[in-house]
């Protein structure tokens, strides 16, 4: 295919509940959209950026200006014989993932699309419905704590994460685990500590929790090895994982057991894939993790969940959890197992709702092999 046009939206959804991780509060859900089109054909992915550069350096300011200034007009008017070219003629860029892996995983989206197949059967995957938790932000008491993981168990979900912080660790996580003994229970602490806490975090051992995420600094992978080594409860990364490199440092020194699989922070499911087979050929446990994704992302993350080696329940929720309202097709639990259906139509499988997003629109720009030439679209 030849990318003929590539649109950019910046959109934002308000949050049904305000979401609170170690690392600040958010109540609502920012997001650049990418649309390209070819061959008379559209498809969509959805950069994982935020507001601000809090959980990475990533922000959505930035993914615009580097997929406007830069990747656009390397990749538009370009023939892509796979969706992994995208890939290739992005490399130059280095960093800015969010950013590719927007752009990117339309592409994929597209490819399914053409060839009539969803993005799940182009990943290899292995289910038909996958297994999901819902993530707890940090929340004013532990009772409320206590209000909010019953309400989630009682819709149904069989994994519940809490965020964790100090002074937000051992007492919340105690309550809970006495009042629910049997849940799937973890913990995700956004890089909240640092190895002097280790005779804390060891306190955390006997609540069986399934895993300990990102416990540590943002960019580290030797010291979580450290703690890993002292530590019985699993350590998982998530804000350390940027890149199949990172990923083999961390299988080398043995820095954690499990990946936290983000599509946009290892930029696009090229490297995903990549790391996905480096985790299962190392006995590295993975799953997807969210970005309190739109319809759009959340239905990219449903195909990865179901490759082979995402052996647990990942960060994908039902679209109640996030909006009232969202702009693509709506995802809900299935009670009984705690999973959702994975879309079975072609590329995402799901209907995107353009006129929504038009509406939602704070910026629109387009850019066409014709012109080469970024414009905004519309009174800009
Ligand atoms: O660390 O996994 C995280 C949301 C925003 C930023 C970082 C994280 C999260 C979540 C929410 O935990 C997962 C989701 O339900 O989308
Ligand atoms: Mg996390």
């Amino acid at each position: 295919m030849k990318l003929e046009k590539i649109e950019l939206y910046q959109i934002e959804l308000p949050l049904v509940h305000p979401f609170r991780t170690s690392f600040g509060t958010q109540t609502n859900r920012q997001t650049v959209l990418v649309k390209v089109t070819a061959d008379g054909m559209s498809a969509w992915g959805e950069c994982a950026a935020s507001l601000g550069p809090w959980y990475s350096s990533d922000t959505n300011k930035e993914a615009w200006h580097v997929l406007t200034d830069f990747l656009i007009p390397m990749t538009v008017g370009q023939t892509v014989t796979h969706p992994s070219d995208m890939h290739t003629l992005m490399k130059p860029v280095r960093g800015h993932v969010m950013a590719k892996a927007a752009l990117e995983n339309a592409v994929w989206a597209w490819f399914g699309q053409a060839e009539n197949k969803p993005l799940s059967a182009m990943l290899g995957g292995v289910r038909e419905r996958v297994e999901v938790g819902v993530s707890i932000g940090i929340q004013p008491s532990i009772e409320q704590l206590e209000e909010r993981v019953a309400g989630f168990v009682e819709l149904g979900y069989g994994r519940i994460k809490m965020k964790i912080e100090p002074g937000w660790l051992i007492e919340p996580i105690e309550r809970i685990r006495s009042r629910f003994p049997d849940v799937l229970l973890m913990g995700d602490a956004n890089s909240a500590f640092s190895l002097d806490d280790v005779d804390l975090l060891k306190q955390v051992d006997p609540y069986n929790l399934l895993m300990l995420e990102q416990p540590l600094n943002y960019d580290d992978i030797a010291d979580h090895a450290r703690l890993q080594a002292q530590i019985e409860t699993a350590v998982c990364l998530d804000e350390s994982i940027h890149s199949p490199a990172n990923a083999q440092a961390m299988i080398d020194l043995k820095a954690g057991r499990i990946i936290n699989m983000k599509v946009g922070r290892v930029g696009g499911f090229t490297n995903a894939i990549k790391i996905h087979d480096m985790a299962q050929a190392a006995g590295i446990q993975m799953w997807c993790g969210g970005m309190l994704e739109t319809g759009i992302g959340r239905a990219a993350n449903l195909h990865l969940c179901t490759m082979p080696n995402f052996t647990l329940p990942g960060d994908v929720s039902a679209t109640d959890r996030y909006f009232d309202r969202d702009i693509a097709d709506r995802f809900t639990l299935n009670k009984e197992d705690s999973t959702i259906t994975v879309p079975t139509g072609a590329g995402l499988g799901v209907e995107v709702d353009e006129e929504y997003i038009e509406s939602l629109a704070e910026k629109h720009w387009e850019l066409t092999a014709e012109n080469n030439k970024l414009f905004a679209v519309g009174d800009e």
